[in-house]
């Protein structure tokens, strides 16, 4: 037995030799929550005194677990620069499952996920973190059996890391990120609403989206008749008419009024300005049905009635 020790003893020297310099990242509040519990064998330190500790990592974890009783835990074969030789640790799928072995001086292999052997099925474990930092489930030991982290009634006995999830890699992490998968380290988000621009399908939330949207940071809601995104103005009015194709004649006499309708408005004659808007709806209502049809008098009476409403306003 004190042969065994003084050999890993031995092992640990080497082991911590050729720890790097990564900072462990358990404990931050420093409240000592680093402990897990083997069924066999005792307390597992996650952020012992002596030695790197523990990092988490997005994609892994790296550095050493000291348990009293069986000595150095590493959590990855990059500790001691030996994954050529045999390949293992324990990974993160960037959103806190871990999966993966850790390997025991020891003990052993240790698993982190029933889905490291196809187990599932049979015996469903796994550890986990969770959106606190806070490690949850059980790893198996072939040696020495469960290893416990869900501790729930010993609030001091957990092991929490300062880690948090990050799966686009753009230093905001998942929990604040309005674009999780989005990078956009800036979280831009025009209309305050739960998607920030990098993601948000519609920006400005007006209902029509960013594609077909001309003015995709502008909020058009209820003042955009034609539909384009962008709130009704007198200067896009005339482009409106022209695209409807309405028979050359009556066209011309629409732009005719829309000009004058533009006169008065320059010359700041705001009541002109709105008694052209109604003679210029009375004449597409006259229309209606033979020079041009249902759908568009309603659109282009809505959209003088939105010049209107805007001139009240
Ligand atoms: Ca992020
Ligand atoms: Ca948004
Ligand atoms: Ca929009
Ligand atoms: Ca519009």
């Amino acid at each position: 037995m004190r042969k065994t020790f003084y050999a890993l003893l031995t092992v640990s020297i080497l082991f911590l030799s050729a720890h790097t310099a990564r900072a462990e990242n358990i404990d931050p509040d420093d409240i000592d929550q680093q402990f897990a519990w083997a069924e066999n064998v005792g307390w597992l330190n996650f952020e012992p005194a002596f030695g790197s500790g523990v990092t988490v990592g997005h994609r892994s974890l790296t550095g050493y677990v000291w348990a009293e009783n069986i000595g150095w835990i590493s959590l990855s074969c990059e500790n001691t620069a030996s994954c050529d030789i045999v390949d293992y640790g324990v990974t993160n799928d960037l959103v806190g499952n871990l999966s993966g072995y850790a390997w025991g001086e020891n003990v052993g292999w240790i698993s982190f996920s029933c889905e490291n052997m196809a187990s599932c099925y049979t015996v469903d474990y796994g550890v986990s973190i969770d959106e606190d930092g806070q490690f949850y489930g059980y790893a198996w030991a072939e040696n020495i059996g469960w290893i416990n982290f869900d501790l729930l009634d010993e609030p001091n006995y957990t092991v929490v890391t300062s880690w948090e999830a990050d799966r686009d890699f753009d230093t905001v992490p998942d929990i604040d990120d309005n674009c999780p998968d989005t990078p956009n380290a800036n979280q831009a988000n025009s209309d305050n609403d739960l998607m920030g621009d990098a993601c948000d399908p519609d920006d400005d939330n007006d209902g029509i989206l960013d594609d077909n949207d001309t003015c995709s940071l502008e909020d058009a809601t209820g003042r955009d008749a034609d539909a384009d995104g962008c709130i009704d103005t007198l200067v896009l009015l005339s482009g409106v008419v022209e695209d409807l194709e309405l028979f050359e004649k009556f066209e011309k006499k629409l732009l005719k009024k829309i000009q004058k309708i533009q006169t008065a408005l320059d010359n700041g004659k705001d009541k002109k300005v709105l008694n052209r808007l109604e003679s210029f709806i009375k004449k597409i209502n006259k229309q209606r049905g033979k020079n041009i049809s249902e759908a568009d008098a309603d659109m282009l009476i809505a959209y003088a009635q939105n010049l209107i409403s805007n001139l009240i306003d």
